[in-house]
């Protein structure tokens, strides 16, 4: 716990590099929605249909995606400084895989209602992920390890 507190205390000063994002608790949840998405602009490009867009947190916290509309969704990660114009991703992602965010990961189709497994924000950096299916509506979010 201490150590957490370290962690935040040094990240509230000064404002979210991202701008657009706020210091999270340890345990986080990013909500996956279409259908109540607002393309917001971010650092890496347009960001939709995850709430928050850019969610800043410290290394140590845990991160969960949660499907909230009616659609299947997923969010897979890839290696990019921003948003590509046309999807990076490929059907593996239909596929649960990973359990941190430096390691890569993929939610895998999540039905509606449906949870992610538990992910490891292990190392400092910016983490680009999106939606397999509506990539290019844009469905697309980023995560800053501080
Ligand atoms: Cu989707």
């Amino acid at each position: 716990m201490l150590l957490l507190c370290c962690a935040l205390a040094g990240c509230t000063p000064g404002a979210p590099a991202a701008g657009t994002g706020s210091v999270a608790p340890a345990s986080v949840t990013i909500d996956v929605s279409l259908t109540s998405s607002v393309v917001s602009a971010t650092p890496y490009g347009g960001s939709g249909g995850f709430d928050p867009p850019v969610t800043n947190v410290p290394v140590g916290a845990t991160i969960r995606f949660v499907n909230v509309d009616s659609f299947d969704h997923t969010s897979s990660s890839f290696g990019a400084a921003s948003f590509p114009a046309s999807s990076p991703l490929d059907a593996s992602a239909q596929l649960m895989s990973g359990a941190t965010l430096s390691g890569g990961w993929s939610s895998g189709t999540l039905g509606a209602g449906n949870g992610s497994q538990v992910l490891l924000a292990d190392k400092p950096g910016t983490y680009l992920y999106g939606c397999f299916f509506h990539y290019s509506a844009p469905m697309r979010g980023a995560i800053v390890v501080h």
